[in-house]
């Protein structure tokens, strides 16, 4: 980097920082709408006959980058494409300093997407959209289940990836669907670390907004799964199902102890064993991310669950749509969940040569998994 640019970049962040720390976050008013959606579908397994199907719709704005508008999974070759997703986005990205400020909400800046090239996309990567700044990959995950009889079966997933040009950070945006149902939402942080304070820890709260449409929008319900274990019952556990925020709007908690997981179900449709079609949300996470900065109520909980309501996208003002108190049982409800990283910066990150900082850091995961409960029969992909 040049002693220039080092300049203009600081002055840019400033502007930013100050607008992030002094001002509520604001709604990011695209300049450009969002382009027509494009389809992907993909048959798994990639390399022979086809047992299930991913079909997805996406989109890119400015601001939310990569956007998710629907998603269907095919469990079987003869079965009818079932809805999963509508919306889903990474609806903000909030990154507060130890120190109090800057405060960023970098999805309200209206950032542009990266645009990539072939090294970015992988050896079996496709370049998507005009400019490409969006990937198509088909990963190989790693094994999928070890089988006594039949042996090791690997498994496989679709990912679309696009990345966020926010000043001095990029957030890689991944959404992945996978060959069995599972979908996997990830946001990496990378980039330069913030020009003067580059040693100073901070947060990356990855805030998503999932519309759920288990075989569509309509009669979704939202339950919390915990595991209860206490010296009160020495020896015993249990598995508690009860409704989310006893089945209004509003906020729940993920506890280490309890291993807490959402439970999204429609129970208008069951799987052979008469047993409701659902999917689990299954956070990935280091810990609960709490903030006490102006118009960061958002932060007080780890999930909020609201019925869909099409002006309601941004994460930040999740405290106020819940707070309408509606049914979220039999509904078409819309998950908002915090996956956060801690940053606390390390020599990998970078260093200075005089007065210059030089470096990259490396990329630092978040997310969580939608995963499949009772929407296949059996083992998916096992031939017995
Ligand atoms: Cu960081």
């Amino acid at each position: 980097m040049t002693w220039s640019r080092s300049i203009a970049l600081t002055f840019f962040i400033t502007l930013v920082g100050l607008a992030g720390f002094t001002a509520t976050p604001q709604q990011p008013a695209p300049k450009d709408p969002p382009k027509p959606a494009n389809e992907v579908i993909q048959t798994f397994p990639s390399n022979d006959v086809a047992q299930t199907a991913w079909k997805v719709r996406w989109a890119t704005a400015a601001g939310y980058g990569l956007i998710i508008q629907d998603a269907w999974f095919q469990r079987g070759p003869k079965e009818p494409w079932m809805q999963v997703l509508g919306d889903a986005r990474l609806a903000e990205m909030f990154v507060p300093y130890h120190s109090g400020s800057p405060r960023f909400w970098d999805v309200s800046y209206n950032f542009a997407l990266v645009t990539l090239n072939k090294e970015a996309a992988g050896p079996f990567g496709k370049l998507l959209n005009e400019p490409a700044n969006v990937v198509h990959e088909v990963r190989d995950r790693g094994v999928m289940w070890v089988d006594t009889a039949t042996g090791v079966r690997r498994g496989q997933k679709l990912v679309l990836w696009a990345c966020l040009d926010a000043a001095n950070y990029r957030y890689i945006i991944e959404y992945g669907f996978q060959d069995e149902g599972t979908v996997t939402f990830r946001v990496g942080s990378t980039g330069r670390n913030y020009s003067s304070r580059e040693f100073e820890g901070h947060m990356h709260n990855g805030l998503w907004r999932v519309d759920v449409n288990l075989d569509g929008p309509a009669n979704n319900s939202v339950n919390v799964m915990e595991h209860i274990e206490t010296p009160d019952d020495p020896g015993k556990a249990k598995t508690v199902m009860r409704p989310f925020n006893k089945g209004i709007e509003g906020p729940e908690d993920w506890h280490a102890d309890k291993f807490t997981m959402l439970n999204i179900s429609n129970d208008k449709k069951k799987n052979i064993r008469k047993m409701s079609i659902s999917y689990d949300v299954v956070s990935m996470r280091m810990g609960n991310a709490r903030h006490y900065g102006q118009g960061e109520q958002c932060t007080q909980h780890d999930f909020w669950v609201t019925v869909n309501r099409k002006d309601e996208m941004y994460y930040p003002k999740v405290h106020e749509y819940a707070k309408k108190g509606t049914k979220i049982t039999n509904a078409d409800v819309v998950l908002w969940h915090s996956t956060p990283c801690h940053h606390e910066p390390r020599s990998e990150d970078g260093e200075f040569r005089k007065d210059d900082f030089v470096g990259t850091t490396p990329v630092n995961w978040a997310g969580f998994d939608l995963r499949p409960r009772n929407v296949s029969d059996r083992t998916p992909h096992l031939a017995y």
